[in-house]
């Protein structure tokens, strides 16, 4: 196992459109593995492989709640569906067959850190995919699971949710970070940089 750097925003490698995989092979498996532990060591909930410089439809997922400071997501909010998922997910080439309703839901990405806004997605989504170990699979899923694999699956196409926003807070997130960047320390200087802190637009 190991820990992968992720590509941020403006890398223009994250706008690349990444190619299905052919088969799942241990190769394949194996970058699934280390994304999830990536994913894991960034309190991310879902990561795709473009944002690890692996340009295949694959993307990682884990949205159970995490207990200690980072209860984000606590288990009664978990619809009746969701909590019948077995996580993580592994998912290779996803397509969405159904869909259905609309949401909204304040989301973040690893590859924008630090920056928070609120997207529309659908509701309810049918997705068809390969596994983890290659077999065609079909699930169903809303809450915050269906809000997460749709970030994920536009990632698989160059797409950030800074692109869904309004083109002025768009443009004005961009250039912000063109300009200044990412506040710098995270985990290994709590004292200068409190996380989640609110960047002033
Ligand atoms: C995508 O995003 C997502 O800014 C996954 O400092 C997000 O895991 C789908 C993260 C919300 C649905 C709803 C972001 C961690 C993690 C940050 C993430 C940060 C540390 C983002
Ligand atoms: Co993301």
């Amino acid at each position: 196992m190991a820990i992968l750097e992720i590509l941020k925003f403006p890398d223009p490698r994250l706008r690349h459109k990444a190619k299905p995989v052919e088969s799942v092979t241990p190769q394949l498996q194996q970058l699934a593995d280390n994304m999830l532990e990536t994913m894991y060591e960034s309190k991310g909930i879902g990561l795709a492989a473009i944002q690890v410089n692996e340009p295949v439809r694959l993307l990682v997922i884990d949205t159970r709640p995490i207990n200690k400071e980072g209860a984000r997501y606590e288990p009664q909010q978990m619809t009746e569906r969701e909590q019948k998922v077995d996580l993580p997910l592994v998912v290779f080439n996803p397509v969405i067959v159904k869909k259905e309703g609309k949401t909204t839901y304040d989301e973040g990405c690893l590859s924008v850190p630090g920056y928070y806004e609120t997207v529309q997605r659908f509701d309810y989504v049918k997705v068809e995919y390969l596994n983890r170990e290659g077999e065609k699979s079909l699930i169903e899923l809303d809450g915050l699971l269906s809000i997460c694999i749709q970030h994920e699956m536009d990632h698989l196409d160059g797409k950030l949710f800074i692109d869904r926003l309004s083109p002025i807070k768009s443009n004005r997130i961009k250039s912000r970070i063109k300009k200044h960047g990412y506040p710098e320390a995270d985990e290994d200087d709590e004292s200068t940089t409190k996380k989640g802190e609110e960047v002033a637009l």
